[in-house]
């Protein structure tokens, strides 16, 4: 595979950038610039994305974005790393419920959460941060990675944000733990 990923250092797109590493992939990572939420930065014409935003992944004809589906993309075009089990392999569906749900639950929730914001809504939706920190810890007290014995690339994006706000942290248990083991995983 000559793809391209589209990254901006200290941003959403680390993760995948690690994962290119971790899969010793064919992968060229291109630079671009972002706006930064404390008001740096700007868009980049040469970003392709349409919104300008990053993770981004070209790949031939075919162009991904959004974390999840750009790592599902990846483990799957690249087995022999073995960072995600492949269909009709054991835990393709604890992993596919991980990765989706990072997308549609764990990121919203922690957003929700950082901008105190709560509604019943977002409670029916989503819950709240309490239920998605207590799914974490729950499955994670009887094993040491998301899928079991197996660190996976979901352990890699469930993780992701815990490295940016450390106070979301726990100060002591399974999520704590498991933090420091991903982190030794992917060399951070
Ligand atoms: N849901 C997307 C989020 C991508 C995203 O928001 N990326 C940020 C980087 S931290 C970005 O590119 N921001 C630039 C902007 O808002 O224009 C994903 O998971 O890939």
């Amino acid at each position: 595979m000559t793809a391209v990923l589209y990254h901006a250092p200290n941003s959403r797109s680390d993760v995948v950038a690690v994962l290119v590493r971790l899969l010793k992939a064919d992968i060229e990572i291109r630079e671009v610039k972002i706006p930064r939420i404390d008001g740096t930065g700007d868009p980049d014409p040469d970003n392709p994305h349409p919104e300008k935003k990053v993770p981004y992944l070209v790949d031939g004809e075919e162009e991904l974005r959004e974390r999840g589906a750009i790592i599902t993309y990846l483990t799957d075009a690249y087995p022999e790393a073995g960072l995600g089990p492949l269909p009709g392999e054991a835990g393709r569906g604890a992993y596919l419920s991980w990765l989706f749900y990072y997308q549609g639950v764990m990121e919203p929730v922690i957003i929700l959460h950082m901008a105190d914001i709560s509604h019943p809504m977002v409670m029916s939706g989503l819950r709240d941060f309490d239920t998605m920190m207590n799914h974490l810890s729950e499955t994670l007290s009887t094993s040491p990675f998301l899928l079991g014995e197996k660190f996976s690339a979901a352990d890699m994006l469930c993780s992701s944000p815990f490295f940016w706000l450390s106070s979301l942290v726990p100060d002591e248990g399974p999520v704590r733990d498991w933090v420091t083991r991903c982190a030794e995983r992917m060399g951070s």
